[in-house]
This record gives C-alpha cells, sequence and structure tokens, in this order.
C-alpha cells in the first residue's frame, strides 16, 4: 500500500500468519495495532457493485481505522487541504480516519467487506455531513 500523506490519517499494517494451505490469520491487538480502545466495531457489506459511495462525512473527534477485509473500493481521503485516493484490497493493512478527515468509499466490488473499529460509540454530532462547513472548520485547525 503507498503512503498516506493527507493529514489525520496513516496505514497500520496487522500481524498475518500464512499457512499453506490452510490459510491466512489476521490479527489486531489494543495498543500494539490499534492505538485506542475499541468501543465500537461495525462491518459494511452488501453495497452495490460500482455504483454506490459511502462516507461522504468527516468526523469531529471520533478516531477509527477501516479495514478491508475482503473484495475491494477505493476511499478518497481529504483534509481540507491535500486530497488522497487509496486502493483498499489487503486485509492486513488499515486506515485511520482520525478526526477532521473526510472520506469517501466507492467503486465496491460485489464481495467487498469492509470493517471499522471506533474510539467510541455512535454519535450523531460527531459527524459534519456539510463539505463546505469541513472545509471552514479544516481552515480554522492549520
Ligand atoms: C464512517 C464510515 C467509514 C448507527 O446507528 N450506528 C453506527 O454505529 C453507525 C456506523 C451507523 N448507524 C446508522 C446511521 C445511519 O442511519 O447507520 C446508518 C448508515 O450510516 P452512515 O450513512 O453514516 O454510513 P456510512 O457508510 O456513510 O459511514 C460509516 C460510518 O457511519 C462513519 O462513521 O466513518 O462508515
Amino acid at each position: 500500500m503507498r503512503k498516506i500523506t493527507v493529514k489525520n490519517s496513516g496505514i497500520i499494517k496487522l500481524q498475518s500468519f500464512d499457512d499453506f494451505p490452510d490459510g491466512r490469520l489476521i490479527v489486531a491487538e489494543i495498543g500494539k495495532h490499534i492505538p485506542f480502545e475499541i468501543r465500537r466495531i461495525y462491518v459494511i457489506t452488501n453495497v452495490l457493485e460500482g455504483r454506490s459511495s459511502r462516507g461522504k462525512h468527516a468526523h469531529r473527534k471520533l478516531e477509527q481505522y477501516i479495514f478491508c477485509f475482503n473484495g475491494s473500493c477505493i476511499i478518497e481521503l481529504d483534509d481540507g487541504t491535500k486530497k488522497q485516493k487509496m486502493v483498499m484490497r489487503d486485509p492486513r493493512y488499515g486506515i485511520r480516519l482520525g478526526p477532521m478527515l473526510w472520506h469517501v468509499m466507492r467503486r465496491f466490488s460485489k464481495d467487498c467487506v469492509l470493517l471499522v473499529v471506533a474510539s467510541d460509540y455512535y454519535d450523531k454530532s460527531d459527524y459534519i455531513r456539510d463539505y463546505k462547513e469541513f472545509l471552514k472548520l479544516a481552515k480554522k485547525k492549520i
């Protein structure tokens, strides 16, 4: 996976054990791979192939890591100044979705399964869903 250069993001690589022909085991440990206590886990699946997009928001405070455990998709990251597009298809790599990072997932394969670990419970008020508002707030934080 390429290096991430937008702010409030980054990549972690999980530990994997490949035992041919018995498959692969991937492990994430809190404190070692995931740098926060996980309060919530959710999965995104069954996205209509190629056409749908998800995300289209930033979070005010939430920390998350997103993994693609099956299939593939594109994730677009935008810190308000810089934008970067990444292909997600390797389950060993997690992308940090830190605060104030606009993110959009597109071009899902039919079999795409995303798993997200989050630092806090679901809170509607933590979302910034208006791109203009996001840009205004992101500029203030520079
Ligand atoms: C994110 C990206 C990567 C809940 O009730 N609880 C939850 O924990 C979540 C995540 C969602 N919901 C409800 C809220 C909506 O009615 O599920 C519905 C779909 O959520 P949303 O449109 O926000 O889904 P995405 O895929 O656009 O965004 C999700 C996360 O919400 C978001 O935090 O960073 O995945």
